[in-house]
């Protein structure tokens, strides 16, 4: 019919020629409607076209079609080529889903529509911002190197004051720990006020450095019901007195919006920018068949500019996730190039062919954090921030399956439900990374530091009873 002839082309030359954005998308056609022509509906609803060919169309916009370029009918997939000039210039996130998991995900053709993979051809990754601020300059502001960053999440996750808050702030500053996070719907609440808040954390972060000798990190939330209220939030912060690099801005990605994030990723290209996922499960979960994937958001975080975003405990902890999904997504966005489900994807602006001449620096991944500037070689990286149901026993296991150290680990209740209190769930949480990285194992190294042997008789018996 006229849909598949306008928007299938199973001989389309060279689909990586750098014109067009690629998707794989996992397609159970709904209805009486095959594969393809479910697939040929698809392409047309996400780039120029509706139900019916309209009268308006013109050879311009007929160039403008996604196309579908490839199927496998035993794994119900279906590959799309979208034209990238499609997209609004200037480097917008927002539009490009609006179009390739938009309208399409409600369509009546579909009964299962996932978007496994994405690819960006180079071309296109020079007009989009990727990160500015990234986890390398955070190491090099807390002076941490070869490890992962350590970090919690204030529980619980609401109902304390402000003063409340900053207390537990700095008790696990002094028990060791790097990084503390607003729980992603701290806000502005009538009993913990954020002007508040910022003000107590700003004092408990001073303490706390001034009797550690580290520099700290705090990661507020400024998502907000409005452009103008957010960047007060932002504005409150750089003005408390914060040395740059001792805050981040938290904001959650999904409910406040990609244009809150590239919105934060422009204005203050000096902070990091903390991409919290929160609602993502509605349209990431495997038992969800219409969605895209944990691989696609992160590589969009990337290409928006987050310098990081939660990317899973990979099944380790209490949120849903396979090592086949988190790792694959956090590898993604931390190297120059990585294997995703279907694409490889390099981040690079080198092309294929210059690149022996220019000898790059393989990113050994061999439990060492690679620092460097990867501006000038193309996308920056974006950090994985690994959480949701964490505690210092899983630190190790996390790690073997990731593969590196180079993310932001936050623990909530596995820091404040140690029976010691923060302090020493952050001791115990710095003696399992000690224990990890001088390579002996936390039982014996527990033998010789109490917090982590209490951390052990308390998470493992715990973990048993939840079961
Ligand atoms: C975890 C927490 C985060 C989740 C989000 O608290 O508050 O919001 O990590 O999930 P706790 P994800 O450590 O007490 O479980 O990181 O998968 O997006
Ligand atoms: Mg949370």
């Amino acid at each position: 019919n006229s849909k598949q002839e306008a928007y299938v082309n199973m001989e389309l030359p060279d689909p990586t020629n750098g014109e067009y954005l690629l998707g794989v998308f996992h397609l159970k056609p709904g209805g009486k409607f095959n594969i393809l022509q479910a697939a040929a509906e698809v392409a047309a609803e996400s780039s120029t076209g509706t139900n019916f060919k309209v009268n308006t169309e013109t050879s311009f916009s007929r160039v403008m079609n996604a196309l579908v370029y490839q199927l496998d009918l035993d794994r119900e997939l279906v590959w799309i080529a979208y034209p990238w000039r499609l997209f609004d210039r200037g480097g917008n996130v927002q539009n490009i889903l609006t179009y390739i998991v938009g309208n399409i995900l409600g369509m009546k053709e579909v009964a299962a529509l996932k978007l496994l993979d994405v690819w960006f051809p180079p071309s296109m990754l020079e007009q989009y911002d990727g990160p500015s601020y990234t986890v390398d300059d955070m190491r090099k502001y807390l002076d941490v190197y070869d490890r992962p960053i350590l970090g919690t999440i204030v529980k619980p996750k609401m109902g304390l004051t402000s003063a409340e808050y900053a207390e537990v702030c700095y008790d696990f500053w002094v028990g060791g720990g790097d990084f503390v996070k607003n729980d992603e719907p701290q806000a502005n609440q009538d009993f913990c006020p954020y002007d508040k808040m910022v003000k107590h954390v700003k004092e408990a972060m001073d303490k706390a450095v001034r009797e550690t000798g580290h520099k700290k990190v705090h990661s507020f939330n400024v998502s907000a019901a409005d452009f103008d209220t957010m960047i007060e939030r932002c504005e409150m912060i750089v003005n408390a007195g914060f040395e740059p690099g001792s805050y981040a801005f938290l904001i959650d990605g999904i409910t406040a919006g990609w244009m809150a994030v590239q919105t934060l990723r422009r204005r203050y290209p000096g902070v990091f920018i903390h991409f919290h996922r929160a609602a993502h499960g509605a349209f990431t979960r495997p038992e969800n068949p219409l969605g895209f994937s944990v691989l696609v958001l992160s590589k969009f975080a990337r290409l928006a500019g987050a310098s990081g975003i939660h990317t899973g405990t990979a099944g380790v902890g209490k949120m849903q996730g396979t090592p086949e999904e988190d790792v694959v997504a956090a590898h993604e966005i931390q190297y120059m190039s990585a294997e995703g489900h279907f694409f490889k994807q390099s981040w690079s602006k080198i092309p294929e062919t210059d690149k022996d001449a220019i000898n790059i620096v393989n990113v050994d991944m061999a439990h060492h954090v690679v620092l460097e500037d990867d501006s000038w070689r193309g996308m920056k990286k974006c950090c994985p921030i690994v959480s949701g149901g964490l505690n210092p026993v899983r630190l190790k296991p996390f790690i073997d399956v990731m593969g590196n150290v180079d993310f932001i680990t936050t623990m909530g209740s596995g820091v404040h439900a140690h029976p010691g209190g923060t302090q020493d769930g952050a001791r115990a949480l710095v003696q399992a990374c000690d224990a990890y990285l001088q390579m002996i194992d936390i039982e014996e190294y527990a033998k010789s530091h109490k917090e982590l042997a209490q951390a052990i008789e308390y998470f493992t018996k715990a973990s048993k009873d939840a079961m």
